[in-house]
């Protein structure tokens, strides 16, 4: 009946009325969205072609989301996995965050199979599913599936940026505050203070991002990133409690909420183990990553990558090998928890070890070398994301486009050379142009304001538009 409905409306307003209305609807999609890099055609056209695919895939009705490879191919069939949070939202947030919310929303429909699904693991609260299309989990292979537990607080991040980016209250108190709650709680039980680590909290048997090391305790990016949920939950109860308490109220007795537990999320985030390696002065992967043996790549042909399609995962999880990003997409998220020494110590010691198997980590790296003033790396590393579907980098753009590589090119642009950051509610920028452009022109939406940033050698322009 859908259909003849809108059958009925093409045949009611005819081609013109109809080609008028795309036409604005575009238009608007771009004075929120286009980005200019002058001096290269070829990465114009790769930014442009990503932000229009991106439009194409995502679904805007609360009930679809955004697939790995859109609507484009049968890779991950149709699959929704962290990459809608952590790649794709961020880009949506900041230049159409009704969009953002209604991937958001997919979420929040989906909360009771999350319930369900922690239920099945022996847990409380709400686990969402690594990959997904309708709310249930979807994963065949667990150690790089379910075990991928972090999407909890990656959902609990993309909710809190949201609502940073636009002051959406409502959805916060409608909606998210119930995701928040249900999966902290779900923290909660799954790690335990840890008395052989003089009671600090610890987490155990998860895999982070980095699908190369699989099923470790303590997780340095999933630890940093519960925290950080931990904290926020704690605050956000504060402030519903305050600042609307019918809907507090309402939403305690719903999900029998007590303010014991609240207290408790402070504690475990406040003693949240985080493994630290002295010696090093870096972080640790996770409790026993920095003890392995590293991989030979010295030894390992061009044509054995992607590693997984040529070594038996036992073989991999043995070594210091990286699929992608991990430690290094903590310190882009929770950028202000580190010092610049930090990041420039940690990326030097993960950089090596990292294959980029997954199209999900040059954008990264490309941020955090823009950051730590390696201007070089940072080109090269977006060279290889913004253009991977329409040269076909990866060669397999005949299962799909790599959506998450796309928003990730308009990540590296955005807050890899142009040092976009909200952190603490503060928007901050901090330029820099790579030597192969003139300069470049981005867009972003904040706080119901829209911003016009150029940047060139010379000069950096931020216009209120
Ligand atoms: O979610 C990603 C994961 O991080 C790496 N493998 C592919 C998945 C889907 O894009």
């Amino acid at each position: 009946s859908r259909s003849n409905e809108i059958l009925h409306l093409a045949d009611h307003s005819g081609f013109e009325a109809l080609a008028q209305e795309q036409q604005a609807y575009l238009d608007r999609y771009w004075a929120h969205t286009d980005v200019e890099i002058h001096g290269d055609l070829a990465l114009q056209q790769g930014i442009r072609f990503n932000a229009f695919q991106l439009l194409q895939s995502v679904g805007r009705d609360g009930v679809t989301n955004i697939g790995a490879k859109g609507l484009t191919g049968e890779g991950y069939e149709g699959h929704y996995f962290w990459d809608t949070e952590m790649y794709m939202l961020p880009f949506f947030t900041f230049t159409q965050p009704e969009i953002s919310r209604k991937l958001l929303e997919f979420r929040y429909a989906t909360l009771d199979k999350a319930r369900e699904r922690a239920a099945v693991m022996s847990q409380k609260g709400a686990l969402f599913p690594w990959r997904t299309i309708d709310g249930a989990e979807n994963s065949a292979y667990f150690p790089a599936g379910t075990a991928q537990m972090h999407i909890n607080a990656d959902i609990a991040y993309a909710i809190k940026q949201y609502v940073l980016a636009t002051g959406d209250y409502d959805f916060l108190v409608t909606k998210g505050a119930e995701i928040l709650f249900e999966t902290s709680r779900f923290w909660l039980d799954l790690g335990y203070f840890n008395p052989a680590r003089g009671g600090a909290f610890c987490i155990d048997a998860v895999t982070g991002p980095d699908e190369y090391t699989a099923i470790v305790n303590n997780n340095a990016y999933t630890n940093f990133m519960v925290q950080d949920q931990l904290y926020y939950a704690h605050e956000m109860a504060g402030i519903l409690s305050k600042q609307y308490p019918e809907h507090f109220e309402r939403l305690k007795q719903k999900i029998s909420l007590t303010e014991h537990e609240t207290l408790v999320w402070l504690e475990a985030a406040d003693k949240m183990f985080i493994p630290f390696d002295e010696g090093l002065g870096i972080y640790a992967q996770d409790d026993t990553f920095l003890s392995k043996k590293k991989w030979d790549f010295e030894h390992t042909p061009a044509d054995k990558y992607p590693l997984l399609l040529n070594y038996h995962p036992l073989v991999i999880y043995r070594h210091q090998v990286l699929k992608q990003a991990d430690l290094v997409m903590a310190m882009f998220l929770l950028g202000d928890q580190f010092s610049l020494a930090d990041k420039i110590r940690n990326y030097n010691y993960y950089e090596p070890l990292t294959t980029h198997d997954s199209s999900l980590s040059p954008c990264i790296h490309s941020i955090i070398s823009a950051e730590i003033g390696d201007l070089t790396g940072a080109y090269s590393y977006f060279d290889r994301t913004v253009r991977m579907d329409l040269d076909d980098i990866n060669r397999n753009v005949k299962d799909g486009l790599h959506t998450a590589a796309m928003a990730g090119s308009w990540l590296s642009i955005v807050n890899g050379f142009g040092g976009m950051r909200l952190c603490g509610g503060m928007l901050s920028f901090n330029p820099s142009v790579p030597a192969q452009w003139e300069s470049y022109r981005f867009k972003i939406t904040c706080a119901g304001q829209l911003l016009d940033i150029f940047a060139s050698d010379t000069e950096v322009i931020y216009t209120l538009l």
